[in-house]
């Protein structure tokens, strides 16, 4: 498939299994409009089916944005029924979050503001630059966040926080993204991409069966309450104890040597 507004690398960074997703509007700061969304949904849907890529990394194009927010020239042709008919934001959620049951990760590099910071919290975990700015300014709009920035957000850093950025549209720098909880962690800009792309090659280089029940159980930590939590926790690692990878994994510790991963 070939992209006009993002690019997409597999093995991003040798013979990894890392897939590198680009966003490339760096005219607009990367600004996300429906092309975009077009793009990013069948990017990560080729991730997905891909079973030699077994983590991705999606990131901004540019020196100064991951994404400065959903793109406000294409929103402001839009009239309230065309939002409401075409149920415009629905699909970052159900196309991506959904069904990208492989882990991703975000390395924010600039801006990540309204539909950019969404799309940053929709990632398993994000790792920041130095110069990464987080904000929800939608109310500066005349609106509000609409791709789950008033939940993830509030989840994320509580939401005395939450609140305060959303109601006043406040930058919240890496520094304190990170002290927030809203980021793993800060890098040195200059070594974003690699230190983003190093902790890629790590998870690719787990058992991708187990890579994929830990990041469904601690989903289920967002989603449910503790005691259907426990639950979901305890039956996905029922489940793990009969795949292959758990014989090889804990055969592989006894016999003091690395474990080859089968990926059932
Ligand atoms: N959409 C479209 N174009 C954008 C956007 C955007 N979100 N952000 C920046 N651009 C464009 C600018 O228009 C400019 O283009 P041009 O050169 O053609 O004029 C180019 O990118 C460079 O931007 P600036 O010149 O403004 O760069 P600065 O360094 O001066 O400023 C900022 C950087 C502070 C990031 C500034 O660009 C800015 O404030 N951008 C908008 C940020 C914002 O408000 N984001 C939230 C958008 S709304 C959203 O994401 C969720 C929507 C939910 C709405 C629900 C509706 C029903």
């Amino acid at each position: 498939m070939s992209y006009e507004n993002i690019t997409v690398e597999t093995n991003a960074s040798g013979n990894d299994g890392v897939t590198l997703i680009t966003l490339n509007r760096p005219q607009a700061l990367n600004a996300l409009n429906s092309e975009v969304l077009g793009e990013l949904i069948t990017a990560f849907a080729e991730y997905q089916a891909d079973a030699s890529q077994r983590c991705a990394v999606l990131t901004g194009s540019g020196e100064k944005a991951f994404a400065a927010g959903a793109d406000i020239k294409e929103m402001s042709e839009k009239a309230a029924a065309d939002f409401y008919l075409e149920d415009f934001f629905s699909p970052w959620t159900s196309e991506i979050v959904r069904k990208t049951r492989k882990p991703w990760i975000a390395a924010v590099n600039g801006f990540a503001l309204g539909g950019g910071c969404e799309l940053a919290m929709m990632a398993d975990f994000i790792i920041a630059s130095e110069n990464a700015k987080f904000g929800q300014p939608e109310i500066n709009l005349g609106v509000a966040p609409g791709m789950g920035g008033s939940q993830r957000l509030t989840k994320a850093i509580g939401k005395s926080k939450a609140m305060e950025m959303c109601l006043t549209g406040r930058m919240m720098g890496a520094e304190e993204a990170e002290r927030s909880n809203l980021v793993a962690r800060v890098v040195p800009h200059g070594s974003l991409l690699e230190e983003t792309l190093k902790t890629a090659a790590t998870i690719a280089s787990k058992p991708p069966m187990a890579a994929i029940a830990n990041k469904e159980m601690v989903n289920a930590a967002f989603e449910t309450s503790l005691e259907q939590g426990l639950i979901i926790e305890r039956r996905i690692f029922q489940i793990l104890t009969a795949s292959e990878d758990k014989h090889e994994g804990m055969a592989a510790f006894i016999e003091k040597r690395e474990g080859k991963w089968k990926g059932r």
